[in-house]
């Protein structure tokens, strides 16, 4: 029998899943595989993963890691580029990590237009330390921290990262995406694969965005999340492209 679909070699065979049903942190997991299997560049690529369920990739994957502290991931993985320049890298980060603890890493990286891929997972909260507000945190969405929901005169309104780093001038790649349905995910698929091979291009700073859901701390069932995703998180962060260096 023709076989149509098989099982990225990114992705160990035996490993059960540990994350929550619904949680799409799974989803990105597969397909950031299959495009360094597409590619080619598993044997020399290095993933820097953040700290949160974010970082639960590294049980997971068939090819290396460095787990950076809590927000660093870009410093990290800048240094690992520079090091190794034939390293394929990238991070792969939280909202927690990437826009509150790491936003000075992250700014300053993409700023200074480094040669990496950075994959951001938005949420919308801090996933796996029990739903702190995050800086992507909804006006009016309860977190632990925040239990009558954000409140903008006292916590501020959520922060866009693509339109902050379509700010600067260095960054050539930045695409808003999310994976509530096969189309979705296609084209997900597709803007992973943008961004490294800007990479393996020496084109510079690539980020891909995608929002995704956490049903245990949204307090939704994984059905109910994807309506959330759909109505209030997609209405907050529009997705699109936001910048396109290599096709000008
Ligand atoms: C320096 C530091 N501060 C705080 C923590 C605690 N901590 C671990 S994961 C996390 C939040 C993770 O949230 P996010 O980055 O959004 O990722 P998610 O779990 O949603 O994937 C925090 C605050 C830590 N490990 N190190
Ligand atoms: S707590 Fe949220 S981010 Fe973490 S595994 Fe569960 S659904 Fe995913």
């Amino acid at each position: 029998m023709e076989k149509v679909y098989g099982r990225t070699a990114a992705i160990q065979k035996d490993m059960v899943s540990s994350l929550c049903p619904g949680c799409m942190h799974s989803t990105m997991f597969k397909l950031i595989g299959e495009v360094l299997e597409k590619l080619d560049i598993l044997s020399r690529t290095a993933s820097v993963f953040g700290i949160g369920c974010c970082g639960l990739g590294m049980q997971y994957i068939t090819y290396d890691n460095v787990t950076a502290p809590h927000g660093r991931a870009c410093a990290v993985a800048t240094g690992v580029k520079r090091s190794t320049p034939e390293t394929i890298v990238y991070t792969y980060q939280g909202d927690g990590d990437l826009a509150s603890i790491g936003l000075g890493e992250t700014i300053s990286a993409a700023n200074r237009g480094e040669n990496i891929t950075v994959i951001f997972v938005n949420n919308g909260i801090y996933g796996m330390t029990g739903g702190q507000m995050a800086p992507t945190t909804l006006v009016g969405m309860k977190a632990s921290t925040a239990p009558g929901g954000r409140n903008p005169k006292e916590h501020g309104y959520p922060l866009h990262m693509c339109e902050i780093l379509n700010q600067l001038t260095a960054p050539v790649y930045l695409e808003r995406c999310t994976c509530n349905t096969p189309a979705n995910v296609i084209k997900t698929r597709k803007a992973i694969e943008k961004a490294f091979q800007n990479q393996i291009q020496g084109a510079g700073f690539s980020m891909v965005e995608v929002v995704t859901s956490c049903p245990t701390n949204w307090g939704l069932d994984p059905i109910e999340s994807l309506k959330f995703l759909e109505e209030k998180m997609l209405t907050e962060f529009p997705l699109g492209v936001y910048r396109d260096r290599q096709e000008a």
